[in-house]
């Protein structure tokens, strides 16, 4: 039994609702040094957004990391951690990108993104949850509505908002291959999802996401409110994204898939426990049990 206060529930069996965000989103704005903190403005936009796009940042990893895709691809064939489209059968994500290999263990550890996901969480990082989002040419099916933080403190135990993910484009990302759209701003409410969350329901929801997707009633009052926004740009394009911001993407109905690596940085000062929504805690190559704290690297550059 979970005994830590429940600050977000979510599919508990209680009425959908809308609550405020009861955590900073910057916690820390230390300018350092380092040629890759974020300025003072950025802090801000992130603040603000909940999301920070910096355009062509590191156009010099992206053959690397595509050529290690492959690699992993056929290392891990027949493993769990390989995600299937829904009806083509298609690759369509694979997890654990940084437990598999060293090269994007590297990557992850990168002071370019480090220095940036550190400076936001005040804190030292470790790498949550890894993924190659694949999004293939014409089978690319969509991601529906939600906030990854909702899945990972009822799925994973992760008991505030102090997480940021960091993903890299390895595709143009455009208006028509199947983009990313988030709600700016609204990582600052949390929807409170209806419903329960039934035993193993990663084995479906990484195909096709139903428990932990807000009503479309809730939908409305967010995205009237607030907006959409695409966010587009060339391969090697850093997108800073807020663990409780709301995002989705559309089918890709374009020849060109639209591809990413991202690597999810919890921090060490948030500590997972048992997951909120009483299910068993989801396996390693989903929420990563070793929070040892990421030493910034400057190999790779
Ligand atoms: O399950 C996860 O950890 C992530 N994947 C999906 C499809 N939704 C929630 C979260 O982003
Ligand atoms: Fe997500």
């Amino acid at each position: 039994m979970h005994t830590a206060q429940d600050l977000y529930p979510s599919r508990v069996g209680q009425q959908e609702k809308i609550i405020n965000r009861k955590d900073p989103v910057v916690y820390g704005d230390q300018q350092s040094e380092s040629p890759w903190s974020l300025s003072p403005s950025q802090l801000k936009q992130f603040d603000e957004d909940g999301f920070l796009v910096l355009p062509n940042y590191l156009p010099s990893l992206v053959d690397s990391i595509k050529n290690e895709a492959q690699v992993l691809k056929k290392k891990l064939a027949g493993r769990d951690e390989r995600v299937l489209e829904p009806d083509s059968g298609e690759l369509r994500s694979l997890f654990a990108l940084h437990r598999h290999s060293e090269f994007l263990a590297d990557v992850s550890r990168d002071a370019r993104i480090l220095t940036p996901v550190e400076q936001i969480l005040a804190s030292q990082a470790y790498v949550m949850q890894s993924r190659l989002n694949i999004k293939p040419a014409f089978k690319g099916k969509s991601f529906a509505w939600h906030s990854d933080f909702e899945t990972w403190h009822v799925e994973d135990g992760m008991p505030r908002m102090r997480a940021v993910t960091a993903w890299i484009m390895l595709t143009e990302n455009t208006p028509y291959n199947g983009p990313l759209y988030v709600v700016p701003g609204s990582h600052k409410k949390f929807v409170s999802c209806e419903g329960t969350t039934a035993q193993d329901n990663h084995k479906t929801s990484l195909r096709q996401q139903k428990a932990g997707v807000p009503k479309p009633e809730s939908l409305e009052a967010m995205l009237d409110d607030k907006g959409i926004q695409g966010i587009y740009g060339p391969p090697g394009t850093l997108v800073l994204h807020e663990c409780n911001i709301l995002h989705g993407s559309p089918d890709n109905l374009s020849p060109w898939p639209r591809s990413i690596a991202m690597f999810v940085y919890n921090s060490v000062k948030n500590k997972v426990q048992e997951p909120f929504g009483g299910i068993k805690p989801r396996p390693e190559y989903l929420s990563d049990p070793d929070m040892t704290p990421l030493k910034k690297s400057t190999k790779l550059i």
